[in-house]
């Protein structure tokens, strides 16, 4: 029988997998067979995490562009066409945070988290896309969202706006590319131990109401999300579209 979480032969994209979620998924994505594309905006932190695959004897191919930027984005999928790449598994991890009231907030800082969040996924993308469909070959995307998808917190309303839209942003992916045999589909992780929340997880009070609020009663870890990443990057999702599974302890199931 077909392993149904074999990726041998494919070859993933992770978006912001210098460190934390995306390169936990990454470090996921290449135990289950994948070939992995890090990627990164600073060059010591890209070099350092290709460094964790070498010394486990994997070797990954590193890009650095800045997925806000089109012109940037065309440019990095115009190298990896030339090295003879096809992105056959795109995980749009790249991400910011910035928590500010909204009555303070400029519109500058809003645009820079919704391009950063969301406006990059799509970009991103559809440059995945147009390949696979002018190869006829199918794949996966898998958009990472957030517990924000579906809920909001004072004072991060342009990271909750953006997160909300990949929710939608990935059903329109599925209405429009399934067709094409791939799936887009959305992670949502909870409250995880990142570089992101570590000033949240120190702070007594913030770390008090997480745990309470979590029936795990734990913060997620990035190798909490690895199972997942899997799952939604092989052929036995082959039928599962538009989705976002949340990866939060429970969170959003309870009160
Ligand atoms: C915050 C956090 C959250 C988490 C995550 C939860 O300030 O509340 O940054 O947004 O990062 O998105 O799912």
């Amino acid at each position: 029988m077909m392993n149904l979480f074999d990726l041998t032969g494919r070859t993933a994209l992770i978006t912001g997998s210098s460190g934390g979620l995306g390169l936990a998924m990454s470090q996921a994505l290449s135990d289950a067979g994948a070939a992995i594309v890090l990627h990164g905006r600073n060059q010591d932190k890209l070099r350092e995490a290709a460094a964790q695959f070498a010394s486990r004897d994997v070797e990954v191919e590193t890009l650095s562009f800045d997925v806000t930027c089109e012109a940037d984005v065309h440019r990095a999928f115009e190298s990896l066409d030339e090295r003879g790449i096809t992105i056959d598994i795109l995980i749009n991890n790249a991400g910011m945070q910035h928590r500010q009231p909204m009555v303070e907030l400029s519109l500058a800082d809003w645009q820079k988290v919704i391009d950063t969040n969301l406006s990059a996924a799509f970009l991103v993308g559809q440059q995945v896309a147009r390949r696979l469909i002018e190869k006829g070959q199918g794949g996966k995307i898998i958009n990472v969202g957030s517990l924000t998808s579906q809920v909001a917190r004072a004072t991060v309303a342009p990271y909750t706006a953006a997160k909300g839209g990949i929710r939608l942003l990935t059903c329109s992916m599925a209405a429009e590319w399934a067709e094409h045999n791939i799936q887009a589909n959305a992670i949502g992780p909870g409250y995880m131990l990142t570089d992101m929340t570590r000033a949240l997880s120190e702070d007594p009070t913030f770390d008090g109401w997480v745990k309470a609020r979590t029936p795990s009663r734990r913060w997620g870890l990035p190798e909490d999300l690895a199972s997942t990443v899997i799952y939604l990057a092989a052929p036995g999702s082959g039928y599962v579209n538009g989705q976002i599974i949340y990866v939060d302890g429970g969170m959003l199931a309870v009160l």
